[in-house]
């Protein structure tokens, strides 16, 4: 389960940075009454109220605080009501009452969203979705799941697991993270390579419009060409659109073998040949192709993810690779990677120091231990300013070592400041993690990386989110990665839909 340290917490402040972005939207909502809870009680049990507001309080405020603040501590609302809902009726029943009222409403699932978005600016309506949590259908034969929004990532993992299937997505944040919030941030993750992303996957939806209407296109047809493909408006809308009730999704016949190898390189420039070398190698069977420089490998192990490589191994290691092989055959996958890595080894120059290779399922997953608990050690180690950009392989160390540079020019390198300046990320996707660990969240800090690292993008023509989406945090960026005509028909979907501007104020759009 993923560690919620930081959501136990009463973050104190509201970031300044949030603060700043509070939009006019969000200045003209009216924010829950005592009326409006008096009728949420006739839609919801009292188990599925949490409120702070008068006469009669069901929570106090640190009952709150896990909803109020985001998974780094970074985002902080004031929302005094959360509400629970069980079903797609009351969902629809509450959002009708807030569109009427014209009150905000915030979406929320697992909360482990990493730009802000799903946590209110203000005093808007918490609507988490976590009570909405059953398996509606599983086909085995098309290996189409049918689930409640609310549903957890890995629960549905293990559900479909007996029946020899796999999520087509995977993530750190498995344990927390919601299908719904996955669908509504376009979550990437470390199976993108081999299953492609959430816009091929989602067959269909079922979402609550921002009137309350109930849009029920929850196909579990692979093929329905009939006009335009609504659904894919809302995966990755970041809950500005509506709220998504339930998912269908195609899921992937689990592999009969997969392996693991962490590749250790003397230097950077050796990423790009290598994976060039390892995908024609292995071809069909490659998987994953993870990418994690020593900094990151250094925090992972430090803060126990995962078993350290032995002292040889690492020595001399600029950066490592994981990549991971998905196959039929076992002893044809071995014998794949072996050959590989002997290849790799005994080349005249060698693109690696070594290889580690997992040979039982308990090394496998302390291998992949280490790159997904890069994250969480992170924010162990500090408090984390995170960029999740599309730039070319080639640039990421770039990307990194310019953001170091410049954070030292400005003297901002130091112990009780930025601690580290780290990249790791998904190579065959091209989506560089830039995170700067500093010891806090600071104004100085945030004007030194912003624009400084949009800009920086910018100039290789990268995306300012390849995967965690825009929510508060790039909300005031958009126009490095979207061009005025692009951003003007954003805003005319977002007002055919919305034109009360209830659905998440403030996000993605300002
Ligand atoms: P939340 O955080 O609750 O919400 C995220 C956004 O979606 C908000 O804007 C919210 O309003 C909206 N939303 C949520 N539910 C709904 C709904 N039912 N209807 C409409 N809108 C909704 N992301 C990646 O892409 N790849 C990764 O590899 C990855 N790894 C992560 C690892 C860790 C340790 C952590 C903490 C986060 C990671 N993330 C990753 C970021 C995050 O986007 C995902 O964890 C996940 O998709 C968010 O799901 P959630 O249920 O927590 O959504
Ligand atoms: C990952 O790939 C996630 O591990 C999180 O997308 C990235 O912490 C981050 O910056
Ligand atoms: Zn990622």
């Amino acid at each position: 389960m993923l560690a919620r340290h930081l959501l136990s917490r009463r973050a104190k402040f509201i970031h300044w940075n949030a603060a700043r972005l509070y939009s006019e939207g969000v200045r003209q909502l009216n924010t829950v009454g005592e009326e409006d809870l008096a009728h949420f009680a006739k839609i919801l049990p009292e188990s599925c109220i949490l409120s702070t507001l008068p006469p009669k309080p069901t929570a106090t405020n640190d009952e709150l605080a896990p909803y109020n603040t985001d998974w780094m501590g970074k985002y902080v609302g004031q929302a005094s009501t959360v509400l629970k809902p069980k079903t797609t009726q009351q969902v629809s029943e509450i959002v009708k009452w807030c569109w009427e009222r014209r009150i905000g409403i915030v979406p929320q699932g697992g909360n482990t969203g990493l730009v802000g978005g799903g946590v209110p600016l203000k005093d808007e309506l918490l609507l988490n979705l976590g009570g909405m949590n059953k398996v509606r259908s599983f086909d085995p034969v098309s290996g189409v799941l049918v689930a409640d929004a609310g549903c957890i990532l890995e629960a549905l993992s293990e559900h479909i697991a007996p029946h020899h299937h796999i999520m087509p997505l995977d993530l750190g944040a498995k344990g927390s993270c919601m299908i719904g919030g996955n669908v509504a941030t376009n979550a990437g993750g470390l199976r993108l390579l081999r299953y492609g992303s959430l816009h091929g996957t989602v067959l269909g939806l079922e979402v609550v419009l921002p009137d309350g209407t109930i849009l029920n296109q929850l196909s579990t047809l692979r093929k329905d060409n009939t006009g335009y493909d609504l659904k894919q408006l809302f995966i990755g809308s970041e809950g500005t659109l509506g709220i998504i009730t339930g998912v269908s999704i195609l899921t992937a016949a689990e592999p009969q073998a997969t392996n693991n190898i962490i590749l250790a390189l003397p230097s950077f420039d050796n990423v790009q040949p290598l994976y060039t070398k390892v995908k024609r190698h292995l071809s069909e069977i490659m998987s994953a192709f993870e990418y994690f420089d020593r900094a990151s490998y250094d925090l992972a192990i430090k803060h126990g993810h995962g078993k350290a490589l032995s002292a040889e191994d690492v020595e001399g290691a600029e950066c490592f690779v994981l990549v991971e092989t998905s196959g039929g055959k076992r002893e044809h996958d071995e014998q794949k990677l072996d050959e590989l890595l002997e290849t790799l080894m005994e080349a005249e120059e060698p693109l690696i120091n070594t290889g580690v290779l997992s040979s039982s399922p308990a090394q496998f997953a302390s291998l992949w231990a280490i790159r997904e608990g890069i994250t969480e050690s992170i924010s162990k180690e500090g408090k984390p300013y995170k960029y999740d950009l599309s730039v070319p392989i080639h640039a990421f160390k770039d990307v990194v070592d310019i953001t170091r540079e410049h954070l030292r020019s400005k003297g901002l390198l130091r112990e009780d400041a930025v601690k580290q300046v780290m990249g790791f990320g998904h190579i065959g996707d091209g989506n560089l993690h830039l995170n700067i660990v500093a010891d806090r969240f600071t104004p100085e800090i945030q004007a030194a990386l912003e624009p400084f690292i949009y800009e920086l993008v910018a100039s290789y023509k990268g995306s300012v989110s390849a995967e965690h989406g825009v929510g508060v945090m790039k909300a005031h960026a958009l126009h490095y990665s979207k061009d005025a005509t692009s951003r003007a028909l954003m805003k005319r979907i977002k007002d055919l839909f919305d034109e009360r501007g209830i659905m998440n104020p403030g996000k993605v759009l300002e």
